[in-house]
């Protein structure tokens, strides 16, 4: 057993750890899913489809085991250079994984396009398959047992469990199955570790989010976010980001009139931030056009800190 993190942890004989790739379509409930593991919110959530564009490793440890939670993109087979960027990231998310949880919204199952993306995504796959009916507390409970009943039918996956992840409904319930899917094994990271990302990331999305509730219409999709500076002082931190878009019109509604909008965003990401970090925030923003942004994926792949 790996005694090199100094910790009992993962010491135990039967401890177990490993790999759980989290997929499923745009808006099914991916990132606030995996959140739901943690205190700290770590991943960020919208009502809006496609906020998650990278991968992230979450990991959730226990005396019993240490689960990492791999964080996708919701599967969409348009795209250009980004969309390519996403659907890679997810693939890399299912390679060596030792099981798969694939959420389905229960208030929108859209079994086709759920069938189609399974199909791709798994096709190479050998790890065992949870289908994750989430948002339960969206469907009256009479219509329940049918929806299940015809999830199982068509997918047949290893187990099917119903969760509400906002609610934390029956959250136990699927620890204890992901617990059981995983291999014997010992600690992969440190047990203190939440997230595989560095801060500039954990920021920059920090500071999307915000986008993806202020700005109306196609913006936050045409926005991307560039952390350039973090200095950390002892309980405070300075952060200088530049938030890129794609035209003018866009950087103008991203600013707002008199600058409303982007300082309800500054101020917003600020207590995010501080929530997470518990310490004490400057944050400054900067809105950029960048025409390109979604095509270069160089960029794409630094602002992913892809490790
Ligand atoms: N009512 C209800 N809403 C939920 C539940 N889980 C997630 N949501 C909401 O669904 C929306 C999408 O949640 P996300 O976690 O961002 O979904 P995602 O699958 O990560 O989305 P992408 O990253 O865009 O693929 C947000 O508004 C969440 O609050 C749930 O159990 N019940
Ligand atoms: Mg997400």
């Amino acid at each position: 057993m790996n005694s090199s993190f100094g910790s009992e942890i993962g010491e135990r004989p039967g401890f177990r750890s490993g790999f759980i790739a989290v997929l499923g379509l745009p808006n099914s409930g991916k990132s606030t899913l995996i959140n739901a593991f943690f205190d700290r919110q770590p991943l960020i959530v919208s009502a809006k489809p496609q906020t998650s564009r990278f991968q992230v490793r979450c990991i959730s440890t226990t005396d019993e085991r240490q689960a990492i939670l791999v964080d996708t993109p919701g599967w969409h087979a348009e795209g250009r250079t980004l969309g390519k960027f996403m659907r890679r990231e997810i693939a890399r998310s299912v390679e060596g994984t030792d099981a798969t949880l694939f959420v389905v919204d229960a208030a929108r199952p859209q079994v086709e396009r759920v069938r189609y993306a399974w199909g791709v995504l798994l096709k190479d796959s050998e790890a065992p398959v949870v289908l994750v009916l989430n948002k339960i507390d969206l469907v009256g409970r009479g219509k329940l047992p049918e929806l299940l009943d015809k999830l199982c039918k068509i997918f047949e996956p290893k187990e099917i469990v119903p969760v509400s992840a906002l609610k934390k409904e029956n959250l136990l319930e699927l620890d204890r199955v992901v617990t059981s899917l995983l291999p014997e094994g010992p600690l992969l990271y440190p047990p203190d570790t939440q997230i595989d990302k560095p801060d500039e990331f954990l920021f920059g999305e920090f500071i999307r989010e915000q986008v993806y509730r202020v700005a109306r219409e196609e913006v936050p999709f045409s926005c991307a976010v560039h952390v350039e500076t973090v200095e950390q002082g002892e309980a405070s931190v300075r952060i200088e980001a530049e938030l890129l878009v794609e035209r003018d019109s866009q950087k103008a509604i991203l600013i707002g009139a008199a600058g409303q909008n982007i300082s309800k965003i500054r101020t917003l990401a600020r207590d995010r931030i501080r929530r997470f970090t518990g310490g004490k925030v400057q944050l400054e923003l900067r809105v950029k056009v960048h025409a390109r942004w979604a095509s270069d994926e160089k960029l794409l792949e630094r602002m992913g800190h892809s490790v």
